[in-house]
């Protein structure tokens, strides 16, 4: 027998965990953790080894398939392009540019081949019509690098391994494996941080996982953390320890900006005491290297945008931001930020509600009117890739009722699923095992600098293609439906140049001037170092200054101050992630879905008495949006009038088994989550602190 132990690292979240494959006679038949990877050094986590589950799965789309009046059928790579290109250009002929939409999902950003191609197959879509999990993500913690630092992927993370002091907000960690924030081995990096004597404290309307192994942890009413954090900024300064670098503007306006959030009316607000956020407004100053970070609990929520600016801000004032031990920009082989736009809000907006675009593109929320509502540029063909909105994006079901009324659908993605069944085509890429690798966008988000190339662990079959290929000949056959011209030659020309071409490319002008071959050398990766300060010459303003006084963000104030107080019995729904799912997908990964069922509704145990309700009951949860059933826990860890409900879920839809042989069906928290409730700034989705009903069933 032939054995081999192939070197790749593990694409299915952002830790980027370097992975050793044993390959036996070309099958997989070990995957563990690369102690030789300067970042991941061995850590895994249990999905590492699901890689396996998706290279054998028989589930997964080995070729192009279309649909039919009697079920799927199979059809070759060349017809499903020609049926795509026709059926689209017939669509825009008739109704304009944008009337093909496109929806961008998660898988993209693991993928070196869709972020190499993607964008010029996009661009031959020539649509405004553009939507992607950003607006139901990290947005605001882009909006917040564009207005603060220039650039919307200047983004500062927690230099985990040399602060004394980590506030955090809204991210579970220890089940998400770090997010905007490449740590592989989080957990042990937390132990680390109090082994040194610094502390841990997490905001978070449930005890999490990572609550748990953390200092000190404090509940906050799903929304509200807005509140909180101007009163820390208010502290800061009132305690006289702002101190601001030399090249930041704008304290006095946050100053008169924050001068009603005193502790009380943000504990009122938030339910955190008064003391306790005085307390952690001192240590936070005082620590001397400390770094607050948010993430999706403080993003996709009402006050996403304001959270994510006063958490820059908070690390500006104290001069945490870009100080060892406080929050820091890496610094990859390869600069992610050259070849991405700045990025700009508000250039144009949706046609049906008005919400603004950022980056090009629009908020997901508006995905759904924008298909369905008549008139002048109204969506009538979409084109979705590694997506699965009609599970991740709010009111799931309006969804399938938008896609099914589309004129044209198709859907690059492996899988038949609840949002790829409204297509007409699907095109399946080659699996994570079968491409090569360099991380673009988590080198860039990293704790540490370090650089990695992977080649392919197994051969791709002949008749398979990576999804780069999918761009490519997608993207040049979209291109040739304009005139001969320069500019589409070099369109044509850049898409045929293979991913690896541009990674080495982009070592060689990077700042460490390495190469792919260099690179090749090192299997395990290479080491760049620590962190290091880079402020203020890598702002991207022209002025190399911060200013923190943020009009847009402090529009949002009033409607703050405005919060109603809670009402009695009031219950807000937010999100929950586990170790062992991924989003809307893998539910059907053997090694993933063993053990107890993990869609239920968790409620707090003072709640389900004042109901009624017993814990294992089916209760039906009622929102703005719709009302669903689902089996209900109770639990301790559970803020008072907050209930749980993990996103992803709901497998089975119109009594049909998707995601196939799916194990885990549940309910998809989205079919509750409301369009309509979106942080007023840049209209992110606000899928944590959903108003809802429980009642038995
Ligand atoms: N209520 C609620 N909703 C949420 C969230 C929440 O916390 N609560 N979280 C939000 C967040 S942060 C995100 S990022 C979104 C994610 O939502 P989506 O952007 O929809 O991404 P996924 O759910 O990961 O779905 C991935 C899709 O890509 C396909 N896929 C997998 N690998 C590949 C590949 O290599 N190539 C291609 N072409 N396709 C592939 C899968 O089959 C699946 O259809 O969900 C959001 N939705
Ligand atoms: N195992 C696993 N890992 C994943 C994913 C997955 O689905 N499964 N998804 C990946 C993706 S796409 C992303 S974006 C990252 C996300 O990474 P994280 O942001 O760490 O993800 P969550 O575990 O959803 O953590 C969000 C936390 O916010 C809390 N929360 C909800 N509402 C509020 C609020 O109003 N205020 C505060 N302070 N907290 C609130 C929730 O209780 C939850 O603990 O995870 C990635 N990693
Ligand atoms: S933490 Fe788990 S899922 Fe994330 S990259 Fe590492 S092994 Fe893969
Ligand atoms: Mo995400």
């Amino acid at each position: 027998m032939a054995t081999t132990v192939r070197r790749t690292s593990c694409n299915l979240c952002e830790a980027i965990c370097g992975v050793l494959v044993t390959v036996e006679d070309g099958q997989v038949t070990d995957i563990r953790g690369d102690e030789s990877d300067p970042l991941s050094r061995g850590h895994i986590c249990p999905k590492a080894v699901a890689l396996r589950d998706l290279q054998e799965d028989p589930d997964r789309l080995r070729t192009p398939v279309r649909r039919t009046a009697d079920g799927w059928e199979p059809i070759g790579w060349a017809a499903a392009y020609a049926l795509i290109v026709q059926k689209l250009t017939a669509v825009q002929r008739e109704h304009g540019r944008n009337s093909v939409g496109v929806y961008l999902g998660n898988p993209n950003v693991h993928s070196l081949g869709a972020l190499t191609h993607m964008p010029t197959l996009v661009r031959q879509l020539r649509t405004r019509n553009k939507f992607s999990a950003t607006s139901i993500d990290q947005l605001p913690q882009m909006l917040a690098s564009y207005q603060l630092y220039g650039h919307q992927l200047m983004i500062a993370v927690p230099d985990i391994d040399r602060t004394a002091y980590l506030l955090m907000l809204g991210a579970n960690p220890l089940a998400s494996n770090g997010s905007m924030m490449t740590a592989p081995g989080f957990a042990r990096r937390l132990k680390d941080v109090r082994k040194r004597g610094g502390k841990v404290v997490v905001i978070d309307p449930r005890r999490t996982e990572t609550a748990a192994v953390a200092d000190e942890h404090h509940f906050v009413r799903p929304g509200t953390d807005a509140a909180f954090l101007l009163a820390l900024i208010r502290e800061v300064i009132a305690e006289g320890h702002a101190r601001p670098a030399a090249y930041v503007d704008g304290l006095a306006a946050v100053e008169a900006a924050v001068e009603e959030w005193t502790p009380e009316r943000a504990a009122a607000v938030t339910g955190i005491d008064a003391a306790v956020i005085r307390r952690i407004a001192r240590e936070y100053a005082t620590a001397g290297r400390a770094a607050v970070y948010g993430r999706v609990g403080v993003s996709t929520q009402q006050f996403g945008a304001l959270c994510q600016w006063a958490i820059q801000v908070l690390n500006l004032i104290t001069g945490n931001l870009d100080r060892p031990g406080g929050t820091m920009f890496a610094r990859p082989a390869v600069n992610t930020l050259l070849g991405l736009g700045r990025g700009h809000i508000g250039a144009w907006s949706s046609r049906v509600r008005g919400l603004p675009e950022f980056g090009g593109e629009l908020p997901v929320s508006v995905m759904a009117e924008e298909i369905l509502t008549p008139g002048d540029g109204q969506i009538r063909a979409m084109v979705t890739i590694a997506g699965n909105p009609v599970l991740s994006t709010p009111d799931g079901r309006r969804l399938d009722e938008a896609f099914e009324s589309l004129e044209f659908m198709v859907a690059i993605d492996p899988y038949l699923n609840e949002t790829t069944r409204h297509a007409d085509v699907i095109l399946p890429p080659a699996p994570p095992l079968e491409r090569e690798h360099y991380d673009v966008v988590f080198h860039q988000l990293a704790v540490r600098n370090t650089a990695r190339w992977n080649d392919a662990v197994l051969p791709k079959p002949a008749d398979a293609r990576h999804d780069w290929e999918i761009f490519r000949d997608l993207g040049i056959a979209l291109a040739r439906r304009t005139p001969l011209s320069r500019k589409r030659l070099l369109t044509e020309a850049r898409l045929r140049v293979p991913p690896r071409r541009v990674v080495d490319a982009g070592l060689r002008i990077g700042p460490y001037k390495l190469s792919l071959r260099k690179l090749r050398k090192t299997p395990g990766g290479v080491d760049l170092g620590p962190l290091q300060p880079a402020l203020p010459q890598a702002l991207f303003h022209k002025s190399k200054r911060i200013n923190l006084d943020q009009p847009l963000i402090l529009a949002d104030l009033p409607r703050l101050a405005a919060l109603p107080t809670p009402a009695d019995g009031e219950l807000l729904l937010i999100g929950r992630r586990h170790l062992r799912n991924n989003n809307s997908w893998m539910h059907n990964s053997t090694r993933l879905t063993k053990g107890k069922p993990r869609h239920h509704l968790l409620m707090h145990p003072a709640d389900l008495a004042a109901r009624d309700l017993t814990t294992g009951q089916l209760v039906t949860i009622t929102s703005a949006a719709g009302a669903l059933s689902v089996e209900v826990a109770s639990s301790n860890d559970m803020m008072r009038g907050v209930v749980s409900l993990p996103h992803g879920f709901g497998h089975q839809r119109d009594g049909v088994q998707l995601q196939i042989a799916s194990r885990l069906a549940g309910i998809s928290a989205n079919d509750l989550t409301d369009a309509g409730l979106t942080d007023a700034v840049a209209g992110t989705a606000a899928v944590n602190g959903v108003p809802v009903t429980v009642t038995a069933s």
